[in-house]
């Protein structure tokens, strides 16, 4: 037997009125449709509310999970404070530690006055403009630990009905600094709209670090399209330059709100692939910003790195899988 809040939960979708309709008509009235032309996650339907409603109404998720999904809906995004074991969170920036001193290989992407880099990661260049450790999770017990924490996994199972895959990973040491965009335009996955990001704070983040900021319900505007029609963006693509300040502007004609994040040490965002964010201008450059932040799919998709070949998904914590990019 179900409790009378969660069955109530569906109470003011059952007799939900109807649009206008001829009911000689030889088509249903009714279309649940995904905002995007590429489709979406069941969060971005038109019906999502209803969904969440019977998810709740028939004991699938606990009417605060409910709560917390609902907020994704329309927001955007969600905070899961405490997402992570503070213990566990010491333990990967020790191995952040043991990358740095190349105890660990893995690469870094980073750009200095030459030009951008891809290479082994080193103490210097994990510091540099814009700099990220690649696909950590892939060789850290600890980051997989954390990623797939116990709060996040039931997240991203619920948001995607099945288990998640973790396929890309990046470790801020300093903020990215990273213009307002969508993921969309650059995470490649072969149902574009079907994954969502982590943002696990490894420290107290602190003003003026180059903290992410985002606005709040962007993941609902229109597709950007670039070219007139394509979901991503090819390298060198001149709009890419007008692509931040077009959001920006779009942003701000729906009058959104623009956030910073100053999360505490294990505090936890995940993000909708849709949502316009970025990372502001580092105002202290004595401050680091230690972050780990994670891109997953349903197990079923595929990151569309995947046609180098020699990639294989591997079960990770919770039910969960990871894969990782080959760079040569
Ligand atoms: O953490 C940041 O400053 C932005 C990171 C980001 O946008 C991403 O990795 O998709
Ligand atoms: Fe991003």
């Amino acid at each position: 037997m179900q409790s009378q809040t969660e069955v109530g939960a569906m109470n003011e979708f059952v007799n939900q009125e109807l649009p206008q309709y001829d009911p000689h008509d030889v088509n249903p009235p009714v279309r649940p449709r995904f905002r995007s032309q590429f489709g979406g996650l069941w969060t971005d339907l038109s019906n999502a509310d209803a969904i969440l409603a019977g998810k709740v109404a028939t004991g699938a998720i606990s009417p605060s999970e409910g709560r917390l999904v609902g907020e994704f809906i329309q927001k955007g995004f969600v905070l899961l404070p405490r997402a992570v074991d503070l213990n566990l969170v010491d333990r990967v920036l020790e191995d952040i530690e043991s990358i740095a001193e190349g105890k660990i290989q893995r690469k870094a992407s980073y750009w200095d006055s030459t030009g951008h880099h891809i290479e082994t990661a080193t103490r210097e260049n994990t510091v540099q403009l814009e700099a990220k450790i690649l696909d950590m999770h892939e060789a850290s017990d600890s980051a997989q630990q954390i990623i797939f924490a116990p709060a996040i996994s039931r997240f991203l199972n619920i948001v995607f009905e099945r288990p998640a895959l973790a396929f890309q990973s990046l470790g801020f040491i300093r903020g990215s600094q990273q213009g307002v965009h969508r993921d969309t335009a650059f995470v490649r996955v072969s149902s574009s709209q079907e994954f969502v990001a982590s943002w696990i704070a490894l420290e107290d983040v602190v003003p003026g670090s180059g903290e992410l900021e985002y606005y709040v319900g962007s993941h609902a505007l229109p597709d950007y399209l670039f070219s007139g029609a394509d979901r991503w963006v090819k390298p060198g693509n001149p709009e890419l330059e007008g692509f931040s300040g077009a959001l920006h502007e779009m942003a701000k004609a729906a009058n959104l709100e623009f956030t910073q994040f100053r999360p505490k040490k294990g505090d936890a965002l995940i993000w909708a692939a849709e949502l316009m964010h970025g990372g502001s201008q580092i105002e202290d450059e004595s401050r680091t910003r230690k972050s780990l932040v994670t891109h997953y799919c349903p197990v079923d998709q595929h990151p569309m790195y995947f046609y180098k070949g020699n990639q294989v998904k591997r079960p990770s914590v919770g039910g969960n899988f990871i894969c990782a990019e080959r760079w040569s």
